[in-house]
């Protein structure tokens, strides 16, 4: 038996038939991982119109924090090209790719009879360079997949993309353009099994539903639910459909929730999730709307506990998709995702902000990295509620005793054929490898033999 080290307070065993799965990738030592940093700086200059909470504005404020801590030293810096039609379609509707290409705020009145169909409106409104900001969102998850394809990273980190709630057919709740999909899709050419976790305050209810038929994906979400709140779906009653039945999981969380209990509910569910499903790759969503005094969100979290997720994550040492999403009070934003981004490094900040970054003002008074976030809501998460979450979600994992065959019979029509060829080239370096293992073992026995007969 194989033991590797999980993190300071954590061992993981692995038995023969851990072994068995797990020989796509090899887990490395987590301080001498690559990390890749996507971001193009035209996505932060868009504007979804005065009122609305989404701001790109906070990626510019989260990329000062980043240059100013100097961590652009030890990241590999891309500044990423947007995704082409072919990409985007991939996963979204033709036509629903076509109204996006062509409508502006300009023409709007010539597709007004479509924006009931395109659920166009407060959430999603039609502003300017609308598509361009989403294909360069996508664009970036996109290649940061093709960084972990490659090897060249081990953690490629977009903190534009994590656009949760776009569907095929329409954009959502403030997402237009599926990132998290699209990359996914590429991950899945390769990688037998992806988990997909998503630490948005709300329910990642695109990508669930586009991988809700697929034992490929699993995805757990953690989020505020009451039946209400947006998007008013993520109970534990959705667990996915035909091959993708119990690989959908969701952690309905009430108010208030503080740093204590989520850390613990997070890793009592994702340790045994990973045990159980053995994926080969994660993909992690940072919404920072679980902040506590963010502008939507409700939980209650300082930015330190935020990112004890993330490092969890990051030290069971899979090959790991960093995502941002929701975050509407952006000088939040901006301080965790700089904060993640050295726990992903591993490297430590000091807390005090670095003094000569533009928009200091955003910082005031405190110009703290930590500063104190929770106890503004009450927290409506009573232990015994939190250990009832725990033990439906490990109820459910209880029907997934084996990780899932690579091969899959039945898939989503649009993602069948898209992967039918990667699968085909996957059995044969899986049965390359048996025989030249076979092979070697052979020659090991003759030249054993060979031995015996000199001697
Ligand atoms: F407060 C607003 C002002 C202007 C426009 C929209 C809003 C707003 C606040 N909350 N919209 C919402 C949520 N929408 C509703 C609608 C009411 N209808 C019946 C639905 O409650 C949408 C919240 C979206 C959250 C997005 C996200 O944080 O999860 C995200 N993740 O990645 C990107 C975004
Ligand atoms: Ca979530």
């Amino acid at each position: 038996m194989v033991v590797v080290s999980w993190s300071d307070d954590q061992t993981f065993a692995r038995d023969a038939k851990t072994e068995q799965y797990a020989a796509l990738f090899e887990l490395k030592n987590v301080e001498q991982r690559k990390v890749s940093y996507h971001f193009n700086d035209l996505a932060s200059h868009y504007h979804f119109g005065a009122m609305h909470p989404m701001k790109p504005f906070r990626l510019m404020l989260t990329d000062h924090l980043v240059l100013g801590y100097k961590m652009h030293e030890k990241l590999d810096w891309y500044r990423p090209r947007r995704a082409t039609e072919e990409e985007v379609l991939e996963f979204h509707a033709s036509e629903y790719v076509d109204f996006l290409k062509n409508v502006t705020p300009h023409n709007a009145d010539k597709y007004k009879d479509m924006f009931e169909k395109f659920n166009i409106g407060g959430d999603c409104p039609i502003f300017d360079g609308m598509y361009d900001y989403a294909r360069l969102t996508a664009g970036a998850s996109i290649d940061a997949s093709r960084k972990l394809i490659s090897g060249v990273s081990d953690i490629a980190i977009n903190w534009s993309g994590g656009l949760h709630h776009a569907k095929k057919f329409e954009p959502s709740g403030f997402c237009y353009v599926n990132d998290i999909v699209l990359a996914i899709l590429n991950l899945l050419r390769v990688h037998p099994r992806v988990l997909y976790i998503d630490i948005d305050v709300h329910h990642g209810d695109g990508v669930q539903e586009a991988f809700y038929a697929t034992d490929r994906v699993m995805t757990l979400s953690f989020h505020k639910y009451d039946g209400e709140y947006f998007p008013a779906t993520g109970n534990f009653d959705e667990v996915g459909v035909g091959m993708g039945v119990h690989h959908a999981l969701n952690v309905p969380i009430r108010d208030g929730i503080d740093d204590e209990s989520y850390i613990r509910l997070f890793r009592a569910i994702v340790e045994p999730v990973l045990l159980s499903y053995q994926p080969s790759v994660v993909v992690l969503q940072c919404g920072a709307d679980s902040l506590g005094g963010d502008r939507l969100g409700v939980f209650n979290l300082n930015i330190r506990a935020h990112g004890r997720c993330v490092n969890f994550v990051r030290e069971l040492g899979f090959p790991l998709i960093v995502l941002g999403g929701g975050g509407y009070t952006p000088r939040n934003v901006s301080r965790l995702w700089c904060y993640e981004t050295s726990v992903c490094l591993g490297v430590d900040l000091d807390p005090k902000l670095p003094s000569n970054i533009p928009f200091m003002k955003y910082f005031e008074p405190d110009y703290s990295l930590h500063p104190t976030l929770s106890g503004r809501v009450e927290n409506k998460n009573s232990r015994k509620y939190l250990e009832m979450v725990r033990a439906r979600i490990l109820e459910e994992l209880r029907y997934l005793n084996h990780a899932p065959s690579v091969q899959m019979q039945i898939m989503p029509p649009d993602i069948a054929g898209f992967l039918e060829e990667e699968e085909k080239r996957l059995q044969e370096e899986k049965q390359a490898a048996h025989e030249r293992e076979y092979r070697a073992s052979q020659e090991q026995k003759d030249a054993a033999r060979a031995g015996e007969m000199t001697d």
